[in-house]
């Protein structure tokens, strides 16, 4: 049997699951989740063996209409990512009918694979939301949409018809050479860059209104244990962008960054397998999220 690898570009709205699906293929946490729309920012990239195949997917940000230069910034390099692949996995929630976002993102990903109906896979996902009597009408409308290409219900969460999915999606990679031999490798992103992630989940997870999206992270340092220090040392800022957003963030008495730091210390322990001092600070960088300058220094652009 010939050996298959690609890579599969996930796009798809926002909050759809596309990173609960990368994960649950990769089998690892590569990709953030959060209940909030555009918590992916930047392309995540996992990959996933098999026997005969190796899949290299990369997760990208919601496409939406961009209120700020980071929403550009997402977009645009969900675009790249779209553009780029061996195959798109178009993300759909299939527990809502097909709105006329869903029909601008057909064409979108179309457009992008030449109509090439083989070069798509859709994902059904959600389908755990899916009441029985909008089976009929949300598949047809995503059929509709689908143009031939291949589709299949999924359920993130659990993992059900993940394997299916899988298997699809490898018939449809072109025949060659695995592009990471060590199988061990689960993930071409800097270990920084994915703590500097489980960082955010946490601040997702924990705040709300327009706090989530006003908040990136940056690692400061990060010093490994020696003779005098038993634990990792991490530091990191939590950037906002208005000086009335740090109160909110710090909270009465500190208790909001502390639960913040301590469940996210949690994940970075279990990420790196050793014992962390993760320590957080805020500093405000006015509307950074518009400032090309402040977008750059982030990494975000
Ligand atoms: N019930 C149900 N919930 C799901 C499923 N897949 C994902 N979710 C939930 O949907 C929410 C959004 O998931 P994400 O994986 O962050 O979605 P996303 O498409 O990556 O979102 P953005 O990065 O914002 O574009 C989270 O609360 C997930 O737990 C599913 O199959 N069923
Ligand atoms: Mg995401």
């Amino acid at each position: 049997m010939a050996f298959r690898a690609g890579i599969v570009a996930v796009a798809g709205k926002p909050n759809v699951g596309k990173s609960t699906l990368v994960n649950k293929i990769v089998g690892e946490k590569v990709s953030v989740v959060s209940g909030k729309p555009q918590t992916t920012r930047k392309p995540a990239e996992g990959i996933a063996n098999f026997p005969h195949a190796q899949i290299i997917l990369r997760d990208t940000a919601g496409i939406h209409a961009p209120k700020t230069k980071l929403g550009r910034a997402m977009v645009d390099l969900a675009m790249q990512a779209i553009h780029s692949a061996d195959l798109i996995l178009w993300v759909v929630d299939v527990s809502h009918p097909a709105d006329s976002e869903d029909k601008r993102l057909a064409k979108t990903v179309f457009d992008a694979v030449n109509d090439d109906p083989n070069r798509v896979v859709v994902a059904l996902n959600k389908m755990d939301h899916l009441r029985p009597e909008n089976v009929e009408l949300h598949y047809g409308e995503y059929a509709a949409l689908a143009k031939g290409a291949k589709m299949m219900y999924t359920n993130a969460l659990t993992g059900e018809n993940v394997n299916k999915l899988c298997e699809i999606l490898i018939q449809s990679l072109p025949e060659g050479e695995p592009f990471f031999d060590d199988p061990s490798v689960y993930t071409s992103e800097p270990v920084r860059g994915i703590v500097s992630e489980l960082i955010r989940e946490q601040v997702l997870k924990h705040t709300r209104d327009e706090i989530p999206h006003a908040v990136a992270v940056r690692i400061e340092e990060w010093r490994e244990p020696d003779a005098e220090h038993s634990l990792t040392l991490i530091r990191a800022t939590l950037v906002v962008e208005r000086e009335s957003q740090r109160p909110i963030l710090i909270g009465h008495n500190g208790e909001m960054i502390k639960q913040i730091g301590s469940a996210a210390r949690r994940e970075i322990e279990a990420l790196i397998g050793a014992q962390v001092f993760l320590d957080l600070h805020v500093k405000v960088a006015r509307d950074w999220r518009n400032s090309p300058i402040r977008l750059r220094e982030l990494g975000l652009i």
